[in-house]
């Protein structure tokens, strides 16, 4: 920092010059991201509530109703009335609150001190952080395609076992476990279930709605415990945005930690000072968006899955699975994986490389269009027809 000021217009000449190195959405070459342009209205109501401070809610009266509001009507779309939970910085952190709440509920109420939680090998690796902050042990539960497989997983319970996770839209893959059987185990068992919906959150219930044939997956099942869902990612909202929903009181309860200064007496969040911003923006956008916005950008999102799908089969590409939701997993039988993300790279494509399995993976957000994919399409005939 210099001792003299510097004047706005410097200042915003330097920062230009930053930013001019990002990639832009717009741009269209962006096609490994879970995020995309926030929608415009959202970002008004966070430049609004941009200096709200949800940690201490007493003084920002208005934007806690607007928290609480949100909770619900997010707790619409995943089939619960009443929901118990927060607007938080993005799905790292919902999960974090998940296995924190998991693991502070067995060790209060079922005497439980070696946490193990079960998680598939598809699942964030948010979870691993979970695991390193909370000392909890994260088992893996066997897969079947890419999904959990339900046949061996109450073999992987013990009497250890605080908490199962499935996965409404996986990171790699875009999958949904069959959370239905999953959540019946966990009854059985009396095990918490979190579904980590970051993802799938914002498109299932659009899709299911529109005769899309996916299995219950949400709070309609009473095994289900806990929930996260992005608002920041299919939501549109501004990041970060992200959403953690609990069945139940309690689980917020077990996580409560004294602010005996600050206006409300206690905190469940990780986080203390906190955005109100992001309550706002998500807010906004939702009642902007309404069920037909959601409904529109999902079938679009399908829609664009679709042609990018028939175009890659039909110039020799091959694909590790068929899509579920709008994340697009191939390989080509000539060439390795990571030559071709070179390739594309060389052509101005910013793709992501999947880890299991090793595949090159592209997400059709809402800022990808089918002038992209067509584009897209063009390089990777090119590269086919040199090898
Ligand atoms: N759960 C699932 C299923 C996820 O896919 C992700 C992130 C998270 C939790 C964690 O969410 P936060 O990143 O909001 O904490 N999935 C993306 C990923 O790792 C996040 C992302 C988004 C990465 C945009 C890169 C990017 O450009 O791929």
């Amino acid at each position: 920092m210099d001792d003299k000021p510097k004047s706005k217009d410097e200042i915003f000449k330097i920062l230009d010059k930053y930013q001019q190195k990002d990639l832009f959405y717009s741009d269209g070459r962006i096609l490994g991201s879970m995020c995309t342009e926030s929608d415009a209205i959202s970002k008004l109501a966070f430049n609004k509530f941009i200096s709200s401070n949800l940690g201490d809610p007493g003084l920002f009266k208005g934007t806690k109703l607007i928290e609480d509001y949100t909770i619900k009507n997010i707790g619409s779309l995943l089939s619960i009335d009443n929901p118990y939970g927060h607007i938080v910085t993005g799905g790292t952190e919902a999960n974090l609150m998940a296995m924190r709440a998991a693991r502070n509920y067995a060790r209060d109420y079922k005497n439980i001190d070696h946490a193990e939680v079960i998680v598939p090998k598809s699942s964030h690796f948010s979870f691993k952080k979970a695991e390193d902050i909370f000392n909890i042990k994260l088992i893996n539960a066997d897969m079947d395609n890419f999904k959990i497989d339900v046949n061996s997983l109450e073999s992987k319970i013990t009497e250890n076992t605080i908490a199962i996770v499935a996965i409404a839209g996986t990171t790699e893959l875009g999958l949904v476990d069959p959370i239905e059987e999953i959540a019946d185990i966990a009854q059985k068992h009396d095990i918490f279930l979190h579904i980590d919906a970051a993802f799938g959150g914002f498109i299932l219930p659009f899709l299911k709605e529109s005769g899309y044939n996916f299995p219950h997956f949400d709070f309609s099942l009473e095994g289900v415990s806990s929930m996260t869902i992005d608002p920041h990612k299919m939501g549109l909202s501004t990041i970060p945005s992200g959403c953690i929903l609990f069945r139940d009181k309690k689980y917020l309860e077990v996580m409560e930690v004294a602010s005996p200064y600050l206006t409300k007496k206690s905190q469940s969040t990780i986080v203390g000072t906190r955005s109100g911003a992001s309550a706002a923006a998500t807010y906004a956008v939702m009642e902007y968006m309404g069920k037909e916005g959601y409904t529109k950008l999902a079938l679009e999102a399908m829609e664009k899955t679709k042609v990018l799908k028939e175009g890659l089969l039909k110039i020799g590409y091959e694909l590790v699975v068929e899509p579920e939701l709008n994340i697009i997993a191939f390989n080509h039988p000539n060439i390795d994986t990571n030559s071709l993300a070179e390739l594309l790279e060389e052509k101005n494509w910013s793709v992501s490389v999947s880890s299991y399995p090793k595949a090159i993976r592209i997400i059709l957000m809402n800022h990808v269009t089918l002038d992209n994919i067509n584009d897209f399409l063009n390089d990777l005939k090119i590269i086919a027809n040199s090898v």
